[in-house]
C-alpha cells in the first residue's frame, strides 16, 4: 500500500455518483482514462469510490495512493444535504487504500448523523493507521454564503476538532483571509477544492495565493479531466504546490 503524502495534488473522480455522467465525455467517462492521467502526471493521490476502485485500481500496479471515499449522494436527491456511508474501512483496506475520505455538510438538518458517522470512521481508520480526509462543506438552508471567510474558517476548524488529517475546502471569497483559514485548521492540513471548469490562469492564481498562505495542496477533478491537456495542467499545479 502506498503511503498518503499530506502535501501535493490529489485527483478527484467521485463525480459519477455526485453529479452523474453529465460531467463526462467519451474519454473521461472511463476510470481507466483517469488512472492513466494520474499515472502520467504522478499525482500524489487518487480519490475514487468503491465501484471505480474495485474495477480499475490495482494497488500492485498503480503506484499512486488511493483515497477511498466512504460516503456520497446523487444530485437526484434534493432535500437538505445528507451524504451517508456506503462502504467500510475494511473494504478500503481490501482495496489497498492509503486513506479514507468523507464529506460532512455542516449546517444541514442532517449534520448530526454525518458527525456521528465521521466520528466513528475517524477512530476506526486511525486505529489502523489510515489518514482521514474530510470534505468540509457547509451547505443547506441555513448557509447563506458557503464561500464567506467566516464559514470557510469554521469548516476548517470543525475538521480539526473532528480529528481529520486533511481538510478539503472551498476558496474563500476574500484572499486576505486565507491565512486565517489555515490557522483555524491548526494541525489539519488544508487542501483547496477545485470546482466547476475555470480557465487555467484563474485556477493557478488561486493555487498560488492559497499555497503562499499555508495551504498544503489541492484536490481537483473537473478542471483536470475535462481539460484537453490534463497531464500538463496537473504538472503546472504541482509546480506551484511544490514551490
Ligand atoms: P472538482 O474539482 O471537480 O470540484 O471536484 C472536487 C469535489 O469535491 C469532488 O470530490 C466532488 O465530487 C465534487 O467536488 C462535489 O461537487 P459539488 O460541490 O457540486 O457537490
Amino acid at each position: 500500500m502506498e503511503k498518503l503524502p499530506l502535501h501535493g495534488v490529489f485527483l478527484a473522480y467521485d463525480h459519477g455518483l455526485e453529479h452523474g455522467p453529465t460531467d463526462f465525455n467519451e474519454l473521461n467517462v472511463s476510470p481507466k482514462y483517469i488512472i492513466d492521467i494520474a499515472t502520467k502526471a504522478e499525482v500524489d493521490a487518487l480519490i475514487l469510490l468503491k465501484g471505480s476502485a474495485r474495477n480499475y485500481y490495482d494497488s500492485k500496479k498503480v503506484n499512486i495512493p488511493l483515497i477511498l471515499k466512504l460516503n456520497g449522494k446523487t444530485r437526484l436527491y434534493s432535500g437538505e444535504p445528507f451524504s451517508t456511508q456506503n462502504t467500510s474501512i475494511e473494504e478500503a483496506v481490501k482495496l489497498g487504500a492509503a486513506a479514507v475520505g468523507y464529506t460532512v455538510y455542516w449546517g444541514s438538518k442532517y449534520e448530526k448523523f454525518m458527525v456521528r458517522e465521521f466520528g466513528r470512521i475517524e477512530e476506526e481508520a486511525h486505529s489502523l493507521g489510515l489518514p482521514v480526509v474530510m470534505w468540509s462543506y457547509p451547505r443547506g438552508k441555513t448557509i447563506k454564503d458557503d464561500e464567506s471567510p467566516e464559514i470557510v474558517s469554521y469548516a476548517a476548524r470543525a475538521a480539526f476538532e473532528m480529528g481529520a488529517d486533511i481538510v478539503k475546502l472551498k476558496y474563500p471569497d476574500e484572499d486576505s483571509k486565507l491565512d486565517w483559514v489555515v490557522k483555524s485548521a491548526d494541525k489539519t492540513k488544508v487542501f483547496l477544492a477545485g470546482g466547476k471548469k475555470l480557465d487555467s490562469l484563474n485556477i493557478e492564481q488561486h493555487v498560488k495565493k492559497a499555497i503562499s498562505a499555508g495551504f498544503s495542496g489541492m484536490a481537483i477533478g473537473r478542471n483536470i479531466w475535462q481539460s484537453d491537456n490534463p497531464v500538463e495542467r496537473i504538472k503546472a499545479i504541482k509546480d506551484i504546490v511544490n514551490g
